[in-house]
């Protein structure tokens, strides 16, 4: 580190991430001694703003990052894939908020709330993980740490900001053709990349990434997959249902579990949640307190209420967990992991 701090650039600076990336750096303090936002050819010569000041944005190539120290990548995983390697190879360290390198055996799967000490083992690249990921295993790591936890059912209900800025404007123009009378245009969601479009705007659509052999879409096994590997458990019986709705952003989630100890109660999880790092309690149910998307947004922890027993099963328990997914989900995930590099020493 330079006295004032590390040239860090910015991946995907103009998209809905990377504007919280840019902002998530400033507003808690990095110690960035110079920004470098980088986005694709077609991005690039537009404006973003950091501290206050407007930088022009470049167009990513690999020797953008010589003397770049730390890179935050967030414009796709085909871009990362193609360049994460190329900013290692030049001393930076890359912490990635795409899929492409999340169940690399050889690349640490962050939350810091949670498994911190796996960046030690780091070859470079970091993986930050998926948006509904990060806020469920947050919620549920103290509750395995004192307890156990035997199995996961989680149901999702995704905002559209993370499937990116242009997935919120096709949300609004849709809500506006419909109050309007007019015929509803769908061009991206439910995946920008598949076959079929539908409208988000007064519906639910449980389909998030492309579907899979096994019947499942790929968010659905991301949030499996990653939530073992982040609790270092391969078998916890896990399994996910996600759903967008047309929520511009928070990711809620209707999580069900199975503890390991039996006689738990619910004011013991509350009680270990209310003391938790990076949670807010927010369960009472007589004054009408629970966490929803639209308190939630803007928010950095993640929020939990609703805990209840399950009326059937003496070890499970049902909760409700709400997390803004641009920041606790990616952004403010990936500075946090920056912050912990550098508190380990990691940082060059
Ligand atoms: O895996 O469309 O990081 O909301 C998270 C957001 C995948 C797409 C990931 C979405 C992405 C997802």
């Amino acid at each position: 580190m330079s006295q004032q701090g590390y040239r860090v650039a910015v991946v995907g600076a103009t998209g809905a991430v990377g504007q919280q990336m840019l902002k998530t750096l400033e507003r808690l303090e990095f110690p960035v001694a110079s920004i470098l936002p980088l986005s694709s050819k077609r991005s690039a010569g537009k404006k973003v703003l950091f501290k206050g000041e407007e930088v022009t944005v470049e167009e990513a190539t690999p020797e953008s990052f010589e003397g770049v120290q730390l890179a935050l990548f967030s414009a796709g995983g085909s871009v990362s894939k193609a360049l994460a390697p190329e900013a290692v190879k030049r001393g930076a360290i890359v912490v990635d908020n795409t899929s492409a390198f999340r169940m690399d055996p050889n690349v640490p799967l962050v939350v810091p709330e949670v498994n911190e000490a796996d960046l030690k083992e780091h070859n470079g690249i970091i993986a930050n993980p998926n948006c509904s990921t990060i806020q469920m295993v947050v919620a549920l790591e103290p509750i395995r740490k004192a307890f156990g936890l035997n199995r996961i059912i989680v149901s999702t209900y995704q905002a559209v900001s993370g499937a990116g800025a242009e997935a919120i404007d096709e949300m609004y123009e849709q809500t506006q053709q419909v109050l309007n009378k007019q015929e509803v245009k769908a061009e991206i969601l439910p995946v920008g990349g598949d076959k079929k479009h539908y409208q988000i705007a007064f519906n639910a659509i449980p389909q998030i990434d492309k579907f899979e052999e096994n019947g499942y879409t790929f968010e659905e096994m991301k949030m499996i997959n990653e939530t073992k590997k982040i609790m270092h458990d391969d078998s916890m019986q896990v399994a996910a249902t996600c759903v967008r709705l047309p929520v511009e952003t928070g990711h809620s989630e209707s999580v069900y579990i199975e503890v390991e100890k039996t006689g738990i109660s619910v004011s013991q999880i509350k009680e270990l949640l209310h003391s938790a790092q990076g949670i807010t309690l927010q369960d009472n149910p007589s004054e009408q307190l629970y966490p929803m998307a639209t308190t939630a947004a803007g928010q950095d922890d993640v929020f939990v209420g609703r805990i209840r027993n399950d009326l059937d099963k003496d070890n499970a328990f049902h909760l409700w967990i709400v997390a803004d997914n641009l920041l606790k989900g990616a952004a403010l995930n990936s500075v946090q992991i920056a912050f912990s590099l550098a508190k380990l020493g990691l940082l060059k």
